[in-house]
């Protein structure tokens, strides 16, 4: 891995530290939920004073992890003990941290971000980012190891989640040598990996299946094929009584179609919610991260996401007016 820069910084950060808040990005996915939750378990043990900010309502499939029953609702921060040290992980900005209230007052507090996103900016007093790491479990792993601390099951359960997500099972790019090294560390732990690997990626239920069929029924390519998109909109989640975790991978829908340079979800999963989002994926030379960031948003070459301040008919109409340009560019 490029660079393994600032990890001493962190770990003298979280010795220093007595009372920590730990927070992940707004609709936490398998990485930022299982890492800050490994991180969060460590430190406990550690005997500091440890605040993890998340809705369990919120995660979806990773919610099979143990160890979740210790979650702050994101509403207390505001009147909770003010953190020493507030840490960020796999959160690419400021304004993707999941705590409202730590989102508006980031400049109050000592913040240490440990993130992979190669759209981060270092917004952090430290910061600890490896741009091609596989997965910010991965750099929490590292800071364990290289700290010494005892990793026990149900922290190595919460690594794993964090890195077979977003690695899809040890597939993608960003699977490196030490990815598959802190796998094996993480096996003689004695994660439960096939229980684990079965729960979060075969089994589901049913009006999930029900809402991926509809996502499946939505599924057209633009531009020859070069481009392939699913949408739902509120209705539809409405429809199934299913949430935003639920639809967590289906842009591998439109990604599995052969031939596709980019892949994307668009969605808005509740009435009340004013903007479309964009789950975006990338294959084969095409960066998902920079035409992510025509629309404020960020991420990696190959995965990005967006939101756009409109209903999904709109979204797509200005995502495609767009692309036009965009594909004939790169
Ligand atoms: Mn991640």
């Amino acid at each position: 891995m490029a660079e393994m820069r600032g990890i001493d910084a962190a770990i003298s950060e979280l010795d220093r530290a007595r009372r920590i808040a730990v927070v992940a990005h707004k609709g936490p996915d398998g990485d930022a939920i299982g890492s800050s939750l490994a991180l969060a378990l460590m430190l406990r043990s550690l005997g500091k004073e440890v605040r993890h900010y998340a809705r369990l309502e919120d995660i979806g499939a990773p919610r099979v992890m143990d160890g979740l029953d210790s979650l702050s609702r994101p509403e207390a921060a505001a009147t909770d003990p003010a953190p020493d040290l507030l840490v960020c992980l796999d959160c690419a900005t400021v304004e993707r941290i999941l705590v409202p209230y730590f989102r508006d007052n980031f400049a109050k507090f000592r913040s240490l971000v440990i993130d992979h996103h190669e759209s981060n900016p270092r917004y952090g007093d430290v910061n600890f980012v490896v741009d091609d790491a596989s997965s910010t479990g991965e750099l929490v792993w590292m800071i364990a190891k290289r700290a010494g601390w005892k990793m026990d099951r149900m922290v190595a359960e919460a690594l794993w989640v964090a890195i077979v997500t977003d690695t899809g099972r040890f597939s993608y790019g960003a699977t490196h040598p030490s990815t598959l090294e802190c796998g094996a560390d993480l096996l003689r732990r004695g994660v439960r990996h096939e229980y684990l690997n079965d729960q979060i990626f075969s089994k589901e239920a049913l009006n999930t299946a029900l809402l991926r069929a509809r996502a499946y029924s939505t599924l057209e390519t633009w531009f020859d094929g070069a481009v392939a998109v699913i949408r739902l909109d509120a209705g539809d989640y409405e429809e199934f009584g299913c949430r935003k975790a639920d639809s967590e991978e289906f842009v591998n829908i439109p990604r599995s179609v052969r031939g596709v340079k980019l892949a994307i979800f668009f969605y808005r999963s509740a009435s009340e919610e004013k903007c479309t989002h964009l789950s975006i994926r990338a294959c084969g030379g095409v960066d998902a991260c920079a035409f992510a960031s025509l629309f404020g948003g960020g991420g990696h070459r190959a995965a990005s996401g967006a939101t756009i301040d409109c209903g999904v008919d709109e979204a797509i109409a200005r995502v495609r007016a767009t692309l036009e340009n965009f594909l004939s560019t790169t």
